[in-house]
Order: structure tokens, then sequence, then C-alpha cells
């Protein structure tokens, strides 16, 4: 068993605000967290083990912070290519909407993913993996989305899957086929629905999909076949999520809440019937400040009414080419504080305890007895500092179910 002592600790857990003790220590056993705590309480913490657990490793941490492992709970890390010409089109004023209608944006990527290798898309989304794991990831979700056939969505999830096996971090894989139509369907958005119904039992029975995502907007997919990926994936007992009030209110949010989704992700034009249909369902908002930014929006998400609400709140880099190219979720942990206005607290839980929650990961984003042992220590003295330094990464140690690592 290890010890890691003399931390200032940042439970996410627990009563106190930001789960604060002040002077604490951990017992890690395994790939677990055996007891948290104040140090003053060790000594019997230590005399309660059983005689056969020894303590056979001692870490002294001389006072630095130490939290949960960070959680990304939306991404699309697996693509070819990038849209930078897109971006600097969107500069001179063309809208991202228009740019996806005329055939680019989404569809671009499409043909850049499907004309890659596996080892090429494998290398590429395992660099991004790893920028975002520099900074305290232990847990990133990866959603499929640029193959949009079903031997080309079941690669991107295949290397998704090999990034968890490869690198050390826990993936969870996201469906996301409704993402765009591809331009084989063109004109038959209901046939390609009816495929990606179709493909779910293989992606499942192949151990490929965790949970399964639909894009509903007026460039995307209407309630209607969001509602038909949904049955689908939950006939499969798959939980669903959903990309919904992005760009406009279709009342995707309660669509989803209707169907138990874990998480609505985006929110922008967040209904107050989406808000309540939420809080009935226990449905996390993702909040995704980097789209916010890159595509320069103007509607923020209602996150007063959320929090009013109880509601609760997670963040996330919804890494992509086209709406979010963003390597650092300590950026978005700022941007979620000076532009969407949440407290750093209430940030910090949407990057840990709330970020898991969105993945139905109960075991993990918080520091207490029986979760998983994934923690960062960091060069700072209180988390606030996180959410107010950007562009800076104190990340000094990162240990994944027990694991050191190479941060
Ligand atoms: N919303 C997003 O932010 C990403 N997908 C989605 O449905 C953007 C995808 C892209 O532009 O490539
Ligand atoms: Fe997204």
């Amino acid at each position: 068993m290890r010890l890691l002592r003399h931390a200032r600790l940042a439970t996410m857990h627990g009563p106190e605000p930001w789960g604060w003790v002040d002077r604490g220590a951990l017992l890690v056993d395994g790939d677990r967290l055996h007891w948290v705590g104040a140090e003053a309480d060790l000594p019997a913490a230590i005399a309660a083990l059983p005689a056969v657990r020894r303590i056979t490793d001692e870490i002294d941490l001389h006072g630095a912070l130490v939290t949960p492992g960070l959680v990304d709970c939306h991404t699309h890390l697996v693509y070819g290519g990038d849209r930078a010409a897109e971006f600097e089109l969107r500069l001179q004023g063309a809208s991202y909407e228009a740019i996806a209608r005329a055939g680019g944006g989404i569809r671009s990527t499409v043909a850049a993913t499907r004309a890659a290798s596996d080892d090429a898309l494998f290398e590429a989304a395992a660099a991004r993996a790893r920028a975002l794991m520099a900074e305290g990831v232990t847990t990133l979700e990866i959603k499929s989305g640029y193959g949009l056939s079903e031997a080309h969505e079941a690669r991107c999830l295949a290397v998704a899957r090999r990034i968890g096996r490869e690198l050390p971090l826990t993936v969870r894989t996201t469906s996301l086929g409704a993402h765009a139509l591809p331009p084989e369907f063109e004109g038959r958005a209901d046939d390609y629905i009816d495929a990606v119904c179709a493909w779910l039992p293989g992606q499942q029975a192949a151990g490929l999909v965790d949970a399964v995502d639909a894009f509903c907007e007026g460039i995307g997919f209407s309630p209607v076949q969001t509602e038909r990926v949904f049955a689908a994936a939950r006939a499969l007992g798959l939980p669903v999520k959903l990309h919904a009030e992005q760009l406009s209110n279709l009342e995707g949010a309660a669509l989803a809440a209707r169907h138990r989704a874990l998480s609505c992700d985006h929110l922008e034009h967040l209904s107050a019937a989406g808000i309540a249909a939420m809080r009935g369902a226990g449905t996390v908002a993702v909040l995704l400040p980097g789209a916010y930014y890159f595509l320069r929006d103007s509607t923020l998400p209602p996150v007063a009414a959320l929090r009013e609400a109880g509601v609760p709140i997670a963040l996330a880099t919804d890494h992509n080419p086209g709406s979010s190219p963003a390597h650092s979720l300590l950026l978005m942990l700022s941007m979620a504080c000076t532009l969407f206005r949440l407290t750093p607290e209430e940030a910090f839980a949407g990057i840990t305890r709330n970020g898991a929650r969105a993945l139905g990961l109960p075991d993990r984003g918080t520091l207490a007895a029986g979760q998983r042992a994934d923690l960062v220590v960091w060069d700072a003295e209180h988390p606030r500092e996180l959410a107010y330094r950007f562009g800076h990464n104190p990340c000094r140690r990162v240990h994944a179910g027990g694991v050191e690592r190479d941060r």
C-alpha cells in the first residue's frame, strides 16, 4: 500500500467547499483509494489496516495540492485532416452553418478520415490524448462521427479503444453515427438513420461502444430521427447523450431526458422546459466553452437557471477539428469562469465529479475511500489557481489507477 502525505487535498467530496482537507493524506491500495483524510487521523487509519496490508512506499508531498484526476467527458479525438482553412473562411464572415450546408464542415473531415489509415488515425488521436494527459486528464470520452459508414465508424471506435489500451488512462467510447449526413445518403436522411440503428448491435457485440450520441440540430438530425437512434440504443441497454440546443432550440434536451440521458451537451439555446426535464431525469449539463469561443457565439448557456434548478454542470474540451480544436481542459476551466460565469469551484467540479457523472462513472471524480486512485499533484496551493492562470500547466505528477505515469 502506498501512503501520500502532507498534501493539501481538494477531494471534491463531502460538505466542505472543494471537499477541502488542509493537511491531508491518502492510502492507495492497488488501483483504489483505501483511505483519504486529515493527517491527524492517519495513525488510527493505519492501526485499522489488516495485519497483512503494510505500507510499502511513502511519498511526502511537502504541502502540494492534490485533486482527483481530470475527466474530459466530451471529445471527438479521432479524425483525419484539419479545418484551418475553414477557420480562415469563418473569420472572413462565412458562418459555420453555411459552410456545413455547402458540403464543407463535418463532411470535409469525413472525407479526410475515410482516407486515413488506422495507424495514422491512431497516431494523430494519441498525440491529442497526450496533450490532454499532460494536464492531468485520467479519463477521456471519445466519440466516433467522422466515419459515417458501418466500416469507418467501427474503425474510428476501434482506434478510440486502442488509445485506452495503449495509453495510461481510461477511455470511454461513444457511437455518434448520427453526427452528419454522409454524401452517399444525400436526400435520404431517414434511410441513413435506419443504417445507423442497424450498426449498433454489431458495434456493441464487438465491444466498441459505451454510449450513443446524436447531433440534434437543423444541420444535423431532427428530434424524430434522434428519437429513433435513442430507441435503438436503449433496446440494447446502451445509455444515451445528446448534442442539444447548440445553434437553435429543438427541445432536444427534453427528448434526451425522456430517455434518461447521461448528459446533454452544448445547450446555448436550452429552454426552461429543457432544464426542468434534465433536472427530473438527473441528466448532466455539459458546457463546452471551447466551441462557444471558437464559433464566436454570443448566446450564453443558461448557467444561472441550471444552477438554480440544481442540474449538475460538467465541462469538456469538445475537441474536434471544426468547432473546438482545443488541447487544454485547464483552458476550458478558465473560460467557463470568465465567459460562462461559473465559480472556480463549480468549474472544477465540472472537470472532475460531474464529468465522471456525465460518463456514468461513479467510481471517480472525487478523492474518497473506494474510489479509483486517479489523482493529480499540482504546483499550486489552492485549486482556484488552476482556473485563475491560463496558458499555464502546473501539473506535476499524475497517478492513474494507482500507477504513477509519465504525465
Ligand atoms: N457539435 C460540435 O461541436 C461538433 N459536432 C457537433 O455536433 C463539431 C463537429 C465539426 O464541426 O467537425
Ligand atoms: Fe461535440
